[in-house]
This record gives structure tokens, C-alpha cells and sequence, in this order.
């Protein structure tokens, strides 16, 4: 085996992209309301037992480069781009006016803020802490991030209660810590109401985002339907205002089933804006990027969007593997996803329009029409051989996935 020098690498690397075909075209790629997170792009690989792997990438970076690769819309933190000491300062100001002028060169838009309120050390025992003056702060800081997602012409605003939760037992009372988290997001949605109406804005949607597990070891807060029911706690002044940003990788988390999640949270009409990312079961958040694990999963809950007419946006909230380059990150990372999402978008229409799959639900919805529902012998074999439909739609959709229904065959 020949080494591969470190100089050729790149056009190794670019070649066997360009082998793979299936790209979309950046026009393509916007017509979609995909926005990429300012973390994602810049996670530079660490974590606990993790150094980084390589460089962060700034916000103006970042957002030429979603530009190019066709992602229209960036999401950020306060702290991903304005220093924690600067936060509320004339520097905060101009940071926004970089960002706003970054965006507007490259055709961007900014979508979405969200409050880091789970890495700094005054957040060490939640943001809805004991402590008076750290929820002052917490809330201040949840205040001026609907400040600058106004500023930045966002729609919405993203809260990940992460840290609101414990280690050990028995030091925090649940109810309490939970009333103290509805004061914050209370403050929050006076506040968005006030600079909405100042400056002639719809108001933004404020998404609350569950993760069942890390970075405490209990979460008060550790599922969508956990927050569904917070919302109508009758905790919240403006329950109106408060939604869902449900992520895919924290529902299967938990063991649950992500479709029947965004399911629960399309009844309950909150399901606002969506995480999109992928990996395993009862394991950590490793924000795998859309479709690396579970494509078959995947394809099933972008047919309930589709058919639900799910028009929110869809978030790219994972991290590019410790192994990929800082250039693999914006040549073969991002598009790859963005491009897979697109595929799965569009093989969903597929199965929607499935006529095979169309008649067996039709099927299955007419029942086998025995005459007496109170007949219990009578209705089990009247639908006797019509439930098996159930695992032939199954498997039309492991042939639309592979390609089948288009003709690809093997060996038969
Ligand atoms: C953190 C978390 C993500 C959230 C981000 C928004 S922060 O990376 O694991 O899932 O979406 O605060
Ligand atoms: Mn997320
Ligand atoms: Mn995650």
C-alpha cells in the first residue's frame, strides 16, 4: 500500500465524493428550510474524553460557507458568538451588526437564537437555581436573547433545559425548581411581546427541547411529552407562545419512538421546529448526522411531515465525527446531510404516492365489513387476511428505501 501524502488527501477525499454522485445543486438545497446551527459547524471534536480535533470556525466562515453550500438559514447561542462578558454591551450590538451584515452578503438568514444557559459555571446548579440573583441572571439572559433574535429577524427561539435537573437526590424540590424555570421562560415571552410590538414583529415561537439524559443525571424536563405537559401546567402566562423543538436523537434516546413523539406533539398542534440528526438507542447524545443510522426510521417520520404538512424548520443539530477535517466539515459533512435529507424528503413523496401502499391502507381503513361489530369470531375473521397488509407496507418501504420501486433489482 502506497501512503497517501498529506497534500493529496483533499482531492482523494473530493474525488470519491464526486464518485458518489447524488448532490443537489446549492438552488436546490434552499428550497428547503434547513438552517445550520453557528455549534455545529464550529464543534471543534471535544468533549470530556475528547480533544479537539480541529479548528473552530467563526460566524462569518461559517456562514459563507453554509451560503455556498446552499443552507439557508443559521441558528446560533448568545455565547457562540458574543463573549459572556459582552453579552447586553455596545460589543454585543456590533457583533449583531457583523452578523447581520455576514448574512445579508451571502443571502442567509438568521432563524433561530437560543440561550446558553448550560456551559458557563453560574449555571453550575440550573438556571432555575436557588439562588435569587442566578435566576435574575438566567432570566435577564433568556430576556436578551429574544433582544437579539429580533435584532437578527429570527422566528424562533430554542430552549434546551439541559442542566435543569441533578446529580444527587433530594437536594433540589422538583416543583419548585420547575416554577422557578416557568419565571424565566415567563420573562422571556413579556419580553419578546414588548419588542414585537415596538419594532412592528410578529412575536417569536419559543421552543422548548428535551433530552432525557447528560449532562445531569436526572432531567426535570426529559422528554417532549414531559414538556407538553409543562406547557400546560398552567405554569406559563402565555402557553400560546411556548412550543416544541423536538430532536430526533433525544426521543429514540429515552427508548421512544421519535415518529410517535412528533406525533403526540403534531396533535397537540406544537410541533414548531425539529432537530434533525441521528444515532442510537440508550446511549449518549452523538448527534450523528440525518440518516447515518436509522434511514428506514427516518423515511417513516418524514412521511408523517410531509402528510401532516409539517413547515418548520428543520435544524441540523449534530456534529460532524471527530474524524472529519475542518474542510471535511463544509466539503463532505454538511452537504452529505443536507443532501441525504433531501433524499428522504423526496422518497417520502415516493411512498405517499405509493399506489401499492395507497391501496392497502385504503384497504385496511374499509375493513373486512362483517355485519356485526359485537360479533367478536365474525370481525377477527372478516379482517383475517386484510391485516396482513400491515407487514407487506413494511416491506414496500424497505423497497422504496433500496430503490426498488424504481427498478433496481438484484439478481432476480
Ligand atoms: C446542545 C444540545 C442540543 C441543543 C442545543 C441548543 S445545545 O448542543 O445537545 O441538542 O439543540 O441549545
Ligand atoms: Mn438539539
Ligand atoms: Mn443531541
Amino acid at each position: 500500500m502506497n501512503p497517501i501524502p498529506a497534500n493529496r488527501q483533499q482531492e482523494l477525499v473530493a474525488r470519491l465524493l464526486a464518485a458518489c454522485g447524488g448532490s443537489y445543486s446549492p438552488e436546490s438545497r434552499r428550497k428547503y428550510f434547513i438552517s445550520g446551527p453557528q455549534w455545529a459547524a464550529a464543534y471543534e471534536g471535544q468533549a470530556l474524553f475528547h480533544a479537539p480535533t480541529r479548528e473552530a470556525a467563526g460566524f462569518e466562515e461559517v456562514i459563507r460557507k453554509y451560503a455556498e453550500i446552499g443552507i439557508p438559514y443559521w441558528a446560533t447561542h448568545d455565547t457562540d458568538v458574543i463573549p459572556t462578558a459582552s453579552l447586553g454591551k455596545e460589543e454585543q450590538w456590533a457583533i449583531c451588526e457583523r452578523i447581520a451584515k455576514a448574512l445579508a452578503d451571502n443571502g442567509l438568514k438568521c432563524s433561530m437564537v437560543t440561550t446558553e444557559s448550560f456551559h458557563h459555571a453560574v449555571f453550575a446548579a440550573s438556571p432555575a437555581a436557588e439562588s435569587p440573583e442566578i435566576r435574575d441572571y438566567a432570566a435577564w439572559r433568556l430576556k436578551n436573547t429574544v433582544k437579539i433574535g429580533h435584532e437578527l429577524g429570527a422566528q424562533f427561539a430554542v430552549y434546551w433545559p439541559g442542566s435543569l435537573g441533578y446529580q444527587v437526590q433530594g437536594a433540589i424540590d422538583e416543583t419548585q425548581t420547575l416554577r422557578w424555570y416557568a419565571d424565566g421562560l415567563n420573562a422571556a415571552c413579556e419580553m419578546d411581546i414588548e419588542v414585537a410590538k415596538h419594532r412592528g414583529r410578529p412575536t417569536l415561537k419559543h421552543c422548548l427541547e428535551a433530552k432525557p439524559f447528560e449532562p445531569q443525571a436526572e432531567i426535570l424536563l426529559p422528554t417532549s411529552d414531559a414538556m407538553l405537559a409543562f406547557i400546560h401546567s398552567g405554569l406559563l402566562k402565555h402557553p400560546e407562545m411556548v412550543g416544541l423543538n423536538p430532536e430526533y436523537l433525544h426521543e429514540l434516546m429515552w427508548g421512544g419512538a421519535p415518529r410517535a413523539a412528533l406525533a403526540r406533539a403534531l396533535l397537540a398542534g406544537k410541533l414548531w421546529h425539529f432537530d434533525i440528526n441521528d444515532g442510537y438507542r440508550l446511549k449518549h447524545d452523538v448527534d450523528i448526522a440525518i440518516g447515518l443510522v436509522n434511514p428506514l426510521d427516518w423515511l417513516n417520520v418524514l412521511v408523517l411531515l410531509r402528510s401532516h404538512g409539517y413547515n418548520g424548520p428543520f435544524n441540523l443539530d449534530y456534529k460532524p465525527p471527530r474524524t472529519t477535517s475542518k474542510w471535511g466539515v463544509f466539503t463532505v459533512s454538511f452537504p452529505t446531510a443536507v443532501d441525504r435529507f433531501i433524499t428522504l424528503w423526496e422518497m417520502a413523496g415516493d411512498l405517499i404516492s405509493d399506489p401499492v401502499i395507497g391501496e392497502a391502507v385504503e384497504a385496511l381503513k374499509a375493513g373486512g365489513g362483517a355485519a356485526d361489530a359485537l360479533d367478536v369470531d365474525a370481525v377477527v375473521a372478516a379482517n383475517r387476511e386484510l391485516l396482513t397488509l400491515h407487514e407487506l407496507i413494511a416491506h414496500r418501504i424497505f423497497q422504496v428505501l433500496i430503490g426498488q420501486h424504481r427498478g433496481r433489482t438484484y439478481a432476480l
